[in-house]
């Protein structure tokens, strides 16, 4: 070869990049720049506080007297920090639950926080959140029930104007709203301006017209997400209120159609098992630290969000066995992501698109959550190994996805060479999505490890691999069980016989019989009774599931007092409730009788406890 052309062909390889190649086209639904914001807020806080805080209800129905809030030492800044200590990025406040009463001071109806003997009625709840919100750095959010137990309205058009104008307010007056939560709980009995029964609303999208409302919401804060409005919004319910989200996590609907659309999902969950509202027997049901980052890595570790609440007690102030759980729990997440030991690794891989050093395989490794590995079209799987400079001991793997290209993985695995060879550490690996947070059966310390995109929907783009350990725990990750309260119950006679099972102390067994089929106790003493408890079946199943009760205690068997009522959200939220009597009073015997179920004509219970 000439000398001349040989020298330009090297000169112009010097000045010309050698190989570029374009970026893959998206795959399928992709994500609006606001839910990528989203999810990289990862968690954050939820707060449910109001009339409910005051009656020891989990559903309000609607008739509660609005006096009744008056939160003696209420500091929305301190509880703004608490959750921004915990590293929260974020707190979502009920501005208004089912029970349908206002938080702040809403034209829309006259059940609002004007009535409350709080500030003599001049306070706004949801004014000081969002200015404790702001001032600790942290985003607002609300939850505005599209049920209303209150209003007369409800279920005809009347109560849309009322709905309608409430959203605009908490939209309109209150700065950035970042997320608004629509209940998906709807339709039930209810108090409705008096006339007591029962409501149906038929299909939610139709009767509140959630597309108008999206339209709506769009106009007045385009960078609002929106949670649930029947699919047509940003973001839907994990499927539990255990907060763990399903695996393999899909971000999109209609999967694989011409109408995928994009919807992340969010883990939902009460810090504490005794519901989402403040309960009196709150302090033993504290979830521990090691359950939250269970709770974590099942959602967030999924490719989720994670909302977690935490519930004001009567005074305004959060339970210190809930602060003490969460700041814990905050101190470990963020030990967990302290250091990654794959960050700056030498990386390389089997196939590269284009052999573009854009698309290199170190994008894993070089901490930016934009830039990523990508193979060539047409090429769905690859392998990426990453050379650390000295062994390193990890447990938790995490992997992110360029998301912004749509969701593409659906299996992976991990190796890691130990002893010479390559072995798997992980072979369950499917979605991964913003991240997955995969918890290995054990450490493993090596100086090699090997991503293996197994399956994709179109060429993956991975954007990061992190190696990562989880802080010395000393409590398992697995929720353990606690009842409210554990009744001494060796000498009870219990009849019939078969309901021994909700007698037992046993979560998992439970008794099944008819609905209205009473359940006498006889405690063989007297004793104060002040509350009773009720833990439905825990096998995962809604049939004959109890929902709606009367109890009734007696000191000789033969006179009883009786109250009436409902155990509120067990479809989603299936934990155990207590039911405060109007007044602590004298028993020897207890009746509990089933009168509905949420499905079917039975009647079950897996535990009952009187105190
Ligand atoms: C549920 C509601 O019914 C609960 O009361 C709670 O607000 C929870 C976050 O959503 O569906």
């Amino acid at each position: 070869m000439n000398k001349h052309i040989l020298t330009s062909i090297l000169i112009s390889a010097l000045v010309w990049p050698a190989f570029s190649a374009n970026p893959p086209k998206p795959c399928g639904a992709v994500p609006t720049p606001q839910q990528v914001d989203w999810l990289r807020m990862e968690w954050y806080g939820f707060v449910h506080f109001g009339l409910n805080t005051y009656t020891g209800r989990e559903w309000g129905y609607g008739d509660e007297d609005p006096k009744q809030f008056n939160p003696s030492e209420f500091d929305a800044s301190a509880i703004a920090a608490t959750f921004k200590k915990a590293g929260m990025t974020g707190m979502i406040y009920t501005a208004k639950h089912h029970d349908g009463w206002c938080a702040w001071p809403s034209s829309s109806t006259k059940h609002n926080i004007k009535k409350a003997a709080w500030k003599k009625g001049k306070g706004d709840v949801v004014k000081e959140f969002a200015k404790a919100c702001k001032k600790h750095g942290i985003k607002f959010g609300v939850y505005i029930s599209p049920w209303d137990r209150n209003c007369a309205d409800y279920g005809n058009k009347g109560y849309l104007r009322v709905y309608y104008k409430q959203i605009q307010e908490l939209l309109t007056q209150y700065g950035p709203v970042f997320e608004i939560w629509f209940d998906g709980a709807n339709g039930g009995d209810g108090y409705y301006g008096g006339a007591r029964e029962r409501r149906n609303i038929g299909n939610a999208s139709d009767y509140y017209d959630f597309p108008q409302i999206v339209k709506n919401i769009r106009r007045m804060q385009p960078d609002c997400i929106i949670w649930g409005a029947g699919q047509h919004g940003d973001v839907k319910w994990g499927g539990s209120e255990k907060g763990h989200v399903k695996y393999p996590c899909w971000n999109v609907i209609k999967k694989d159609t011409p109408d995928e659309r994009w919807i992340s999902l969010e883990g939902d969950t009460p810090i504490n098992r005794a519901g989402w509202f403040w309960h009196s027997n709150q302090a033993s049901k504290v979830k521990s630290p090691e359950h939250l980052m269970q709770v974590y890595l099942d959602s967030v570790g999924r490719g989720a969000n994670l909302i977690l609440n935490l519930a004001p007690d009567k005074t305004g102030r959060l339970d210190a066995a809930d602060v003490e759980s969460l700041l814990t729990f905050g101190k470990m997440r963020k030990a967990l992501l302290a250091k990654d030991y794959a960050l700056g690794a030498k990386a390389s891989a089997n196939t590269v698109r284009g052999n573009d050093p854009a698309f290199g395989a170190d994008k894993l490794t070089d901490g930016d959550i934009e830039s990523y590995w990508c193979p060539n079209d047409g090429e769905n799987t690859g392998s990426i190994e990453i050379q650390l400079p000295t062994p390193a001991t990890f447990d938790v793997v995490r992997v992110r996805e360029q998301i912004r290209l749509g969701q593409r993985v659906s299996a992976f695995s991990i190796d890691a060479f130990i002893d010479g060879q390559w072995q798997e550490i992980d072979g369950a690996g499917q979605t991964i999505g913003n991240q997955v947070l995969r918890k290995l059966d054990a450490p493993v310390t090596t100086d090699r490890v090997r991503l293996n995109i197994k399956a994709s929907r179109a060429c993956p783009c991975i954007s990061e691999l992190s190696l990562l350990r989880m802080p010395d725990t000393s409590g398992s990750l697995a929720e353990e069980y606690v009842f409210a309260y554990n009744a001494d119950k060796k000498n009870w006679d219990v009849s019939p016989a078969a309901a021994s099972a909700a007698f037992d102390n046993n979560p998992d067994s439970f008794w099944q019989g008819g609905k209205d089929e009473a359940i006498v106790v006889d405690m063989k003493k007297t004793i104060k009774v002040s509350s009773f408890s009720y833990l439905p079946r825990q096998d995962g199943k809604l049939q004959n599931m109890t929902d709606s009760f009367e109890f009734a205690t007696s000191t000789d068997g033969k006179n009883w007092k009786t109250i009436k009522g409902e155990f509120s959200n067990l479809r989603a939220n299936p934990i155990e409730l207590t039911v405060e009597l109007p007044a602590p009073t004298d028993a020897r015997y207890f009746r509990f009788t089933p009168t509905r179920a949420l499905e079917g004509n039975g009647a079950s219970a897996a535990e009952i406890n009187v105190k």
